[in-house]
């Protein structure tokens, strides 16, 4: 079975829905390890209460950026895994980091790429009069945010919404986005060719495929 180790570094809700699909055995994967940079990471409670092996490795017990992100390498690569899957994940990643694990790390960020990467995007959206929010699944390159875009959801952005219930909304989707992106990946359909995410062999559009998650 694919082994999956999951990087968090708060409340961990897009972990706890891969949790769930692995326990429901809707997702053919074993989560071998949850590895988080804060301590107080609420996500470490949930992989503990699924009895799945819940690690901290503090960043500020390290000077250097370089140093840390050695010390997660040897850290992530022990576990073995097929995929790293990063959800919430809070620290920027070394080229280095990134190139030893090329074509299996993904990442869920909170905005239809390539708008806003970085941090702050639902504040963004709404500055910039957007009607339109969303999150996108993307294989993790050295580009921040830049890799190839794999899937995307969207949510309408109306009059009433400020920056939290945009965060909750995009949120609610992310939870049925990321598990059916890492069942392609699962299932051996998912792939990354010169900076080009593929689907069964076929290029994904740019900006990834829209999943309609009402469907799923
Ligand atoms: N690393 C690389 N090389 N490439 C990507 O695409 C990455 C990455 C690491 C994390 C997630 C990303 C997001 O989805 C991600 C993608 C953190 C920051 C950031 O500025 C930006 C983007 C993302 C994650 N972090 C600050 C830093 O100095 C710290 C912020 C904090 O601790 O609160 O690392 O949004
Ligand atoms: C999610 O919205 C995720 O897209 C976003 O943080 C939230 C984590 O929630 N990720 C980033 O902003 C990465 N920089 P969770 O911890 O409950 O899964």
């Amino acid at each position: 079975m694919i082994r999956i180790v999951v990087l968090i570094s708060g409340g961990g809700s897009n972990l706890q829905s891969l949790l769930d699909q692995c326990q429901a055995g809707i997702l053919d994967a074993q989560i071998g390890a949850v590895i988080s940079n804060r301590p107080d990471a609420f996500g470490l409670s949930r992989a503990r209460q699924a009895g799945v092996k819940a690690l901290t490795l503090d960043h500020t017990d390290f000077t250097e950026r370089a140093a840390f992100d050695r010390a997660l390498a040897e850290l992530v690569d022990a576990q073995q895994p097929d995929l790293i899957v990063l959800a919430g994940f809070m620290r920027i990643l070394t080229d280095d980091f990134v190139k030893q694990f090329a074509g299996k790390m993904i990442n869920i960020h909170p905005s239809l790429l390539p708008l806003y990467p970085g941090l702050n995007t639902h504040q963004r959206a709404l500055d910039a009069g957007d009607s339109k929010a969303g999150a996108t699944v993307h294989f993790v390159t050295a580009e921040l945010d830049g890799g190839p875009a794999i899937a995307r959801v969207e949510v309408d952005i109306t009059d009433q919404d400020n920056a939290e219930s945009l965060a909750r909304k995009v949120l609610t989707q992310e939870h049925k986005l990321y598990p059916a992106v890492v069942d392609w990946f699962v299932k051996g359909r998912l792939s990354l060719n010169n900076n080009q995410a593929l689907l069964d062999d076929s290029p994904l559009p740019k900006g990834g495929c829209v999943l309609d998650t009402a469907a799923l």
